[in-house]
């Protein structure tokens, strides 16, 4: 899954490409260079980032979705708002990314009236103050218990299993050391019956371990996604596409050597 932020504020490519024929012609190399998804967000969810009003994410949203209607391949809308989510779905768009879960008013009943795919993300908090004090009882418990709400609850919504894909949301109220553990044990996250998402290009706890700033992670976010794939996450949320699918086709081809 290749990243397009249609913002002025993203950590990892803010303002690279809010001009909509920008944020369109990166898509587009993203599908050249391999993307199997395209994740498309109008709203920076970083650390410390303010919400931008509806009207605003639709504004930012709705021309690139327009352009990009002949894209290749599916379009995923990284939201949290049900209104969002629905035009979002009439522009064209196949799935649905929310770091809320679809915990918003009137969210799980937008996605359970369309036939789209939805990730399903755990955070901690809100994204103003969620890496103030982040605690958990046990981390991988915790994220493990509430995925698991939230699959029960878009099941009941009438989502069916095979539509519904699930995160463990690295860096979204979490200490270097919960995403560290939730790396090293996310094959424990299989239990949730559904593919697991990572999303790992470029965040701040691959800049505490190597000291590198944002454009200076390609290479522990590469070692972060074999160590997610490995685990078996089904699909790796990127910046860096070219780059990930070497280092994949790497592991896959000395997964199915044969011996
Ligand atoms: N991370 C970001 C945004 N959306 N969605 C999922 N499912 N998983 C993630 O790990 C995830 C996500 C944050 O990264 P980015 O979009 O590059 O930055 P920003 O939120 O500042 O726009």
């Amino acid at each position: 899954m290749g990243v397009v932020n249609v913002t002025p504020d993203s950590f990892s490519d803010g303002g690279q490409f809010l001009d909509h024929r920008r944020a369109v012609a990166q898509a587009q190399r993203l599908v050249e260079t391999g993307a199997a998804i395209v994740d498309i967000g109008a709203e920076s969810t970083r650390p410390g980032a303010a919400p931008v009003s509806e009207d605003e994410e639709l504004r930012r949203l709705l021309p690139v979705l327009e352009d990009l209607s002949a894209l290749a391949v599916p379009i995923s809308v990284d939201t949290r708002r049900a209104g969002v989510m629905r035009a979002a779905l009439a522009g064209g768009a196949s799935m649905i990314n929310d770091i809320d879960a679809l915990t918003a008013p009137g969210a799980l009943a937008v996605v359970a009236a369309s036939d789209c795919a939805v990730c399903l993300m755990h955070k901690q908090g809100v994204p103003a103050t969620m890496q103030h004090a982040p605690a958990y009882r046990d981390v991988v418990a915790d994220v493990k218990a509430f995925l698991a709400e939230r699959i029960a609850a878009a099941r009941h919504a009438g989502i069916a299993r095979e539509r519904i894909v699930a995160d463990v949301g690295f860096g979204f109220g979490k200490t270097e050391v919960h995403n560290l553990t939730l790396l090293r044990r996310l094959a424990e996250f299989a239990e949730l019956g559904v593919p697991l998402l990572a999303g790992l290009s470029r965040k701040s706890t691959l800049g505490r371990i190597t000291g590198r700033s944002v454009d200076g992670r390609l290479a522990a976010g590469l070692a972060a996604a074999l160590l997610a794939v490995q685990a078996g996450a089904k699909i790796l949320r990127v910046h860096d596409l070219q780059e990930t699918r070497d280092a994949l086709a790497v592991w896959d081809a000395v997964k199915n050597e044969p011996s």
